[in-house]
């Protein structure tokens, strides 16, 4: 009998437990839950991304379960299906790397949650396991980039630059894209000529250590620094002026984001370009997923607007950028 009763209370046990987390038949007017996986704090861009998508999810008037994943990918993948145990309603996520996404995804197809990118993209072999995509076209930065570039050796009226480039992180969509758009737009034009380029990681003090190496091997003889974010522009300028050289002037410096920071040190001349690339995706994401919750179609990417800063323009009168 005591054994009987023993097994019956086990099931009840596993019953009940395997109802955990939310009940999906909720009132139709019940709050959207959404599950978020950040990269992490990386960059000023970063840390305005995941500012403006806390902001809008409470002006939308929606629960956001919002996990920073410390740059790691097993992180976001952990993360993932903590948002599927939970039964969110809509998943999204910026992919530290393009690639390793597939299992993590076909199990939220399963449990019947949407999925959408933000920032970033994939690149997996099976189509549909993800909604919609929500971010900048880095294709188009690289281009912005390089095309302010040929304008620049076109006023200059140099016969040859030496290019030295410090990308994003490495298999990153920001970084094969910037790189790939700024790389066919030189293409063919016999003065440009690229010396090397060197993974930075998006970040600050990996910036510094490129621009330290560039310098060490190239010395004087570089006269382009492209960077693929203001982080890593920000930590090679002390760089290029510990080498006795006034970036801005001796070299061309080209950075992507738009950050208040590259922005002020535009205004001061050390920077020639910054490419706007707007962390401000949050408003984009949350009437994505209330589309998805309510059944309604979405479009399958949504690119925001973004315009170059330079100096081919009066800079005083860029507008604070809030990130
Ligand atoms: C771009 C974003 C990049 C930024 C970096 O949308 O993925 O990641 O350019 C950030 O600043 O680290």
């Amino acid at each position: 009998m005591r054994k009987r009763l023993l097994c019956a209370l086990c099931v009840l046990l596993l019953v009940m437990l395997s109802g955990c987390g939310r009940e999906k038949e909720e009132p139709a007017d019940s709050k959207l839950v959404l599950g978020f996986s950040q990269i992490g704090s990386e960059s000023a861009w970063r840390i305005g991304n995941t500012k403006d998508i806390e902001e809008q999810a409470g002006a939308y008037g929606i629960g956001l379960m919002l996990e920073n994943a410390n740059q790691k990918k097993e992180n976001q993948i952990a993360a993932i299906r903590r948002f599927i145990a939970y039964k969110v309603d809509v998943i999204a996520f910026s992919p530290v790397v393009e690639d390793g996404w597939e299992n993590v995804l076909k199990e939220a197809r399963d449990a019947g949650i949407p999925v959408i990118l933000v920032d970033r993209d994939i690149s997996t072999k099976e189509e549909g396991l993800t909604t919609c995509l929500i971010g900048a076209d880095f294709y188009k930065e690289g281009v912005m980039a390089a095309e302010y570039l040929i304008r620049k050796v076109d006023k200059l009226g140099l016969t040859r630059v030496n290019i030295v480039e410090i990308t994003g992180t490495k298999d990153s969509t920001p970084m094969l894209q910037r790189q790939a758009g700024f790389m066919a737009t030189i293409a063919g034009d016999e003065r440009m000529n690229v010396l090397e380029s060197v993974d930075g990681d998006f970040l600050k003090s990996r910036g510094e250590e490129c621009m330290r190496y560039f310098l060490d091997k190239y010395g004087d003889t570089i006269d382009v620094v492209f960077s693929h974010n203001d982080e890593m522009t920000i930590g090679a300028l002390p760089e290029i002026e510990k080498a006795g050289l006034a970036p801005g002037k001796d070299l061309i410096i080209i950075s992507i984001d738009g950050g208040q920071e590259a922005i002020n040190v535009l205004k001061e001349g050390k920077i020639n370009c910054v490419v706007e690339c707007t962390p401000k995706l949050g408003k984009a994401l949350m009437e994505t997923a209330l589309r998805l919750k309510n059944g309604e179609g979405v479009e399958t990417v949504i690119h925001p607007e973004e315009q170059v800063f330079s100096d081919e323009m009066d800079v005083s009168t860029i507008a604070p950028r809030g990130y």
